[in-house]
């Protein structure tokens, strides 16, 4: 008796392609194109760095928290992110990707993070800013990805939502209970506001014109918006929330346009993004030095564990 014939890629590549197409999800041992996988290793990648490299714009304001009370939330909000972190690393190596690896990627510099992350953090005020804004723009890119055809990132990103959630409610108190304080607060929450509107647009990625990887991860379902979309959505669903808060978005253009039922707003320096994105940022140096040096200084760790690793091995084996 003969083996039956495994299918042929072309089969293979049609039951992905129905799978995709009923939003149903693409699992680990499942056969996929290997661009999808490139894709997915690619785009989780960098989100997990995101989360890693972000927890030093806020980590850098713990040590001086203007309260206990305000300590204790930054310090659980950034080991939320490392969480993150960790969950979308593991969801990278149910593709074959390898952890050390992408970390080295990430050190030299071969791999990106958000951009976002490379400016400062210049008062107590822009934690309260990058939990709404940030957070917030990170929920509206993210909420989608829980329905993204590929399932350990998709599911990854379901506890990772709701933790955002929680992180952009507790930068929106910061900001209110500022707000309610003195003149000084007001002004600090409005120039941190002023520097992080801006990068948090750009957070959304190029306008579609120009993001050469949009059309096929919308066709594989890892994205299910453009970054245009997304980036509409953020601002209508930011503006009210600023008029609330009593801050001034800083966009003469940013108008109700009550034909599209949306917000009008400026145009992001793009060259700006791209000059963050290829390293050129004003904090890209000092963040992969920084994460650079803890990778080296956690060495004893990682050869610690390995060696408990192979002597617990050692011991099992019959
Ligand atoms: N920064 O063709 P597209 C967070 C790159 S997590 C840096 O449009 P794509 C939580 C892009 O990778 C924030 N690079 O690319 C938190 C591509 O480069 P490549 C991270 C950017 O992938 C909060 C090239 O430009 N979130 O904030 C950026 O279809 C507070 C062309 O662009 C995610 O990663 C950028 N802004 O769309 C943590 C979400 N934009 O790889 C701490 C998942 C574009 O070809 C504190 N990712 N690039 O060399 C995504 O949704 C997508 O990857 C996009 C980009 C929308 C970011």
């Amino acid at each position: 008796m003969t083996a039956p014939a495994a299918p042929a890629e072309a089969e293979l590549n049609a039951r992905f392609e129905a799978v995709v197409a009923a939003q149903e999800r693409i699992e680990p041992r499942d056969w996929m194109p290997e661009g999808y996988r490139r894709t997915l290793i690619r785009q989780i990648a960098q989100h997990a760095h995101s989360e890693i490299i972000g927890m030093q714009p806020e980590g850098n304001w713990i040590s001086r928290a203007p309260s206990l009370r305000r300590k204790a939330i930054l310090l659980a909000k950034v080991q939320d992110e490392a969480g993150h972190g960790l969950y979308l690393y593991s969801a990278a190596e149910t593709l074959g990707a390898d952890r050390a690896d992408l970390t080295r990627r990430l050190i030299s510099g071969a791999q990106k993070y958000s951009s976002i992350f490379n400016y400062p953090t210049l008062s107590y005020a822009d934690v309260g800013t990058i939990g709404w804004l940030v957070d917030g723009a990170a929920i509206c890119n993210q909420v989608p990805l829980c329905r993204g055809s590929y399932g350990p990132y998709s599911r990854a990103m379901i506890r990772i939502c709701k933790e955002e959630s929680f992180h952009q409610r507790q930068g929106y108190e910061l900001l209110m209970t500022m707000m309610r304080g003195t003149d000084a607060q007001r002004a600090m929450v409005q120039d941190s506001v002023n520097r992080f509107w801006w990068p948090s647009l750009m957070m959304f990625g190029p306008p579609d014109t120009d993001s050469p990887n949009t059309a096929q991860s919308m066709a594989w379902g890892i994205k299910r918006h453009t970054n245009d979309e997304l980036r509409q959505r953020f601002v209508d669903m930011t503006v009210p929330q600023a008029e609330a808060l009593g801050v001034t978005l800083p966009d003469p253009d940013l108008a109700w346009n009550p034909e599209r039922g949306s917000y009008d707003f400026g145009e992001p320096d793009w060259a700006e993004l791209r000059a963050v994105i290829s390293g050129n940022g004003p904090c890209n140096a000092q963040r992969l030095a920084h994460r650079r040096r803890a990778h080296e200084d956690g060495a004893w760790v990682r050869e610690a564990a390995a060696a408990f690793a192979a002597r617990a091995a050692g011991e099992e084996a019959p």
